[in-house]
């Protein structure tokens, strides 16, 4: 018997639905009907399915912030339409897009999941029968007539999890993505089990409402011994750079070095926003905690706290987006927008 639940597929791209180009060798994106003969199975759920595929569909190593905003401006036309919705994306910037998208969408109340896989689904041994009927059964997973999810989520090898506190860490293990900060939000195994005090709790008496118009004048700066002056102002000088990501040491150092504090503080001054996100895939920043993260907190670096630099990429992009003054800026980016820190 079909339950009620509706779900929206569409198919953007990913090792999902690649076939091997015989010329190159190499894997690249094939064709939605042709994926979806691969899958049988879909027939027999107890959902109803419908889907779409993106005209082009792309390694997700071709993502951008006019993509995001494609998929969710899709999701958001047909909104109410659907109970659900499960979108196929490539494995590698997947965390990227499904927390951009948790950004885009303020009080969600039905289940985004993001799922691919790491072996195309025409391969005999291929993970991606397993993820998408399982993120299919998530995405319609009810609860007294309300969806379960909530939230933008993501699903890999059997686990669910929040998608902004997610990181891809493995390139060919199955188990490809972690959530070290936040417990997986429901296990499959022969039972589904969910994790219902990890779930995000939305307002349902507040309208969704979606959120465009990122500004990507953002850069990632990475740190490692060795890193010249010369090299951290070539990279702040950049012509409307207007934030930056500072991926630092451990609870969040960096070199107290002057000349590294006097670049960032001129920088910031001129209202460069700089924020501090950890380098370790676990844990968080705590500015003050060490000598080397004190000369920070005193000009004015932001707080990552423990979210992800995929996150912290795609809440800045949000944020800078809004033309909000440095103080606003600072304690929204500092306060947990979608539970993507904790
Ligand atoms: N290169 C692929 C992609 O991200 C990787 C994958 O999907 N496993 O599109």
């Amino acid at each position: 018997m079909k339950n009620n639940s509706r779900i929206l597929l569409i198919y953007t791209g990913g090792t999902i639905g690649m076939i091997k180009d015989y010329d190159t060798g190499a894997l690249k994106a094939f064709n939605f009907d042709e994926l979806l003969q691969n899958i049988p199975e879909l027939k027999i759920l107890e959902h109803e399915i419908e889907t779409l595929s993106f005209n082009d569909p792309i390694d997700s190593s071709n993502m951008n912030p006019e993509y995001w905003e494609k998929i969710a401006k899709t999701i958001n036309e047909h909104y109410d339409e659907y109970d659900g919705f499960v979108v196929l994306h490539g494995s590698d910037t997947m965390s990227y897009t499904a927390s951009a998208l948790s950004f885009m969408f303020e009080n969600l109340t039905k289940p985004i999941i993001f799922t691919g896989s790491q072996l195309p689904i025409g391969d005999l041994r291929t993970d991606a029968k397993e993820n998408l009927i399982t993120s299919i059964q998530i995405a319609g997973l009810q609860k007294n007539g309300k969806p379960v999810i909530s939230e933008v989520g993501l699903y890999f090898e059997y686990k669910l999890y929040r998608a902004n506190r997610t990181t891809k860490v493995n390139a060919e293990h199955f188990q490809a993505f972690a959530s070290m900060n936040h417990p997986a939000l429901a296990e499959s195994g022969v039972y589904l089990s969910v994790n219902y005090r990890s779930l995000w709790k939305p307002n349902r008496k507040q309208k969704t409402k979606l959120h465009t118009g990122f500004d990507d004048e953002v850069l990632v700066l990475k740190m490692f011994p060795g890193i010249t002056e010369g090299t951290v102002r070539y990279m702040l000088s950049k012509e409307n750079l207007k934030g930056v990501i500072l991926e630092t040491y451990g609870s969040g150092n960096a070199p107290n070095a002057d000349w590294f504090l006097d670049i960032l503080k001129e920088k910031i001054k001129k209202g460069l926003r700089v924020i501090n996100v950890t380098q370790c895939i676990g844990g968080s920043v705590t500015m003050g905690q060490y000598e080397t993260s004190v000369g920070l907190k005193k000009i004015g670096v932001v707080s990552g706290k423990d979210i992800t630099t995929e996150a912290a990429v795609s809440k800045l992009m949000y944020l800078l987006g809004k033309d909000l003054s440095p103080k606003v800026f600072k304690t929204i980016y500092e306060t947990s927008l979608r539970g993507e820190m904790s």
